[in-house]
């Protein structure tokens, strides 16, 4: 008989359900399995899901529309990373309060559904229109508030409007499963995981800016750690990467090792991996696998390391993508843990 392990989601929490993907294990892949997926969910799964999705508000033609009918739409398929903003929280120093995710609230996968904007078109949006709100599904309590709360979050109308802004009912080809927000979630390429609503209700069409607690108390950068000032809110993915391996702390024979990861950016595409072997001071490129018709993917780089001498080292990677951005050497600290994006480290034993 032939036994063959496999990797599991990391648990963060079970009520509600916040789970990792066993990203450091899925190497080369573009289309992350469903099973593999990381799971955040700020409330219990909802008792009832939606039947039909509404949208109305500032619009001509207010709509109430089943699946079936969202389906015979012209569809779109986009391959997109799906990060939350607060991967890798547990890297900041000190770590903020909140889920401790090392890296894997991180994952990719083929989203199909329909452009938002063909079914604001169907609407009618009114002039005066500045922003659209999306109500998810589930419910629940808030440790800070007082009531009962929905996931509730806004765009501006512009990026509402992004043919790549849609109202998705697949994942990898098969139904959104309930945990992907089934029937339909809203997919945001490019910005944090938080924009992309699950279980997708109603859409509201309004004039003047949403300010929910998801939108006002969380998922702000805050750099103060005890006023509130200078906040502003979290929207596009940083420059990013991930050294899949080697894994770090981990003990290796002297030889040829194969350094190797991902990168991903909300702004552009990335254009450049280097890796560093002596803190920083010089680097080295890694070889990078794009594929330019998916600018939301992540890449696959891979650097060669004759790893001949034995000690203790530090591999240090950072990308940059094509609006010339680049990892930091150090954190942007902020009191929620949102957007870590710091030069990538591991570190490794040569025997
Ligand atoms: N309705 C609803 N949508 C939601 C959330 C939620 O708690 N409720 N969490 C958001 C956050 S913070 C992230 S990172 C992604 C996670 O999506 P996933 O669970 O499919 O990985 O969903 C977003 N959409
Ligand atoms: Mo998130």
């Amino acid at each position: 008989m032939m036994t063959r392990a496999r990797p599991y989601l990391l648990t963060r929490s079970v009520v509600p359900e916040n789970q990792e993907s066993p990203i450091w294990f899925l190497h080369r892949l573009r289309f992350v399995p469903e099973r593999y997926v990381f799971r955040r969910n700020h409330f219990p799964y909802p008792l009832r899901l939606p039947d039909r999705l509404t949208v109305r508000g500032l619009v001509s033609f207010p709509l109430s529309l089943s699946l079936a009918e969202l389906k015979a739409m012209p569809a779109k398929t986009i391959t997109a990373v799906l990060e939350c903003a607060g991967n890798q929280r547990a890297k900041f120093s000190p770590p903020p309060f909140g889920e401790q995710w090392e890296g894997g609230a991180l994952s990719q996968g083929a989203w199909t559904g329909v452009p938002l904007r063909e079914v604001l078109a169907r609407a009618g949006v009114r002039p005066g229109a500045a922003e659209v709100v999306f109500v998810g599904a589930d419910e629940g309590l808030r440790p800070d508030m007082d009531g009962v709360f929905s996931y509730v979050r806004s765009l501006p109308l512009a990026k509402a409007l992004h043919p790549d802004t849609m109202i998705a009912y697949a994942y990898n080809g098969a139904p959104l499963s309930l945990q992907r927000g089934y029937p339909l979630r809203l997919i945001v390429p490019g910005w944090y995981g938080m924009a992309s609503v699950k279980w997708l209700a109603h859409i509201i069409v309004t004039d003047h800016p949403f300010t929910g607690p998801f939108q006002s108390i969380d998922y702000m950068y805050y750099p103060h750690p005890d006023r509130d000032d200078g906040k502003r809110p979290v929207t596009t993915i940083r420059v990013n990467s991930l050294i899949q391996f080697p894994l770090d702390r981990s003990i290796h024979r002297r030889g040829p090792l194969k350094v190797e990861g991902i990168a991903w950016t909300g702004r552009g595409v990335i254009t450049r991996v280097e890796v560093s072997l002596d803190g920083g001071r010089t680097w080295r490129e890694a070889k990078v696998s794009r594929d330019d018709h998916e600018p939301y993917a992540w890449v696959h780089w891979q650097w060669e390391w004759n790893a001949d001498r034995p000690g203790d080292y530090e591999i240090l990677v950072r990308a940059t993508d094509s609006a010339g951005r680049t990892q930091p050497p150090h954190p942007l600290w902020n009191r929620k843990g949102y957007g870590y994006h710091a030069i990538s480290r591991v570190r490794v034993q040569i025997t």
